[in-house]
């Protein structure tokens, strides 16, 4: 890994936005790709501080100023992610399920659905079932993204499937789940129609779910 990734890695675990977004910058200018600098900087950054947090070195304080110098990065990159892609047409309404406040991961799959053409309706975080049912009969979406990062929250995806089941939309469109403790075993186990372990994975589902090359 480049001197500078690693750097922008070391100033995301400090929480320096400023610089984060500096290096971000920097990082492109120097010709990474945005895969490079989110992977082995931003995200490897972000993975580093997941490790401490488990371990009881770092503290809730602490992974909030680091998530604040993730989205910093993650601003400078949000234009170039998925550039290249073809425009897609399709419509997701996405959200962090209830219970769950975790963002960073449902915006990257957010931002890079949006580059690759969808028109994005994202409801946020602890977002109850009854929001995603109105947020399907109001916006149309062809998918619906749910993301959950606790293990005690990812049983809300199974909630959000069965209301709209019970609201009679299950069939007019694609669910797609993803999150760190979520497995393929278990999307297919709640009924899911895709998981994605990552951002660009999600829309490849996406645009495979739909039938768009
Ligand atoms: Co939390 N947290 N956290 N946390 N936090 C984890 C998830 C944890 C694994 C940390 C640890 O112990 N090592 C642990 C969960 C353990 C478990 O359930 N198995 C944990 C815990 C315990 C908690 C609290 C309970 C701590 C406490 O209060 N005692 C608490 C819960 C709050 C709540 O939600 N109710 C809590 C709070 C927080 C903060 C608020 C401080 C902060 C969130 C800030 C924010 O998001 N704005 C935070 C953070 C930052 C983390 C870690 C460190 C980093 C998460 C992250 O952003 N990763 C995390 C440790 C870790 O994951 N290594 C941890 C970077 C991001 C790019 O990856 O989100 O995995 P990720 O998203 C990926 C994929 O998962 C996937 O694509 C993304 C891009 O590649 N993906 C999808 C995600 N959603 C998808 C949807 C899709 C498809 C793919 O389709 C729709």
């Amino acid at each position: 890994m480049s001197e500078l990734l690693k750097k922008l890695a070391e100033d995301l675990y400090n929480g320096d936005a400023e610089s984060v977004a500096a290096l971000t910058q920097k990082a492109l200018d120097n010709g990474l790709t945005p895969a490079e600098v989110l992977e082995n900087g931003l995200i490897a950054g972000m993975n580093a501080v997941g490790k401490d947090f488990r371990d009881g070195i770092l503290f809730v304080p602490e992974v909030l100023i680091a998530a604040r110098a993730m989205h910093a990065g993650m601003r400078v990159l949000k234009p170039l992610l998925a550039e290249s892609e073809i425009p897609a047409t399709g419509r997701l309404v996405i959200g962090t399920v209830k219970g769950d406040l975790h963002d960073i991961g449902k915006n990257l799959v957010a931002m890079m659905m949006e580059g690759a053409g969808f028109e994005v309706h994202d409801l946020g975080v602890d977002v109850p079932a009854k929001e995603f049912v109105a947020a399907v009969k109001t916006k149309q979406p062809d998918v619906v993204g749910l993301s959950a990062l606790l293990t005690t929250t990812m049983v809300e995806m199974k909630g959000v499937i069965e209301a709209l089941r019970q609201a009679g939309l299950r069939n007019q469109i694609k669910v797609i789940v993803g999150g760190a403790p979520v497995t393929q075993k278990y999307a297919a186990e709640i009924g899911a129609d895709g998981y994605a372990a990552n951002a660009s994975t999600a829309v490849e589902k996406a645009k495979d779910l739909l039938g768009i090359a």
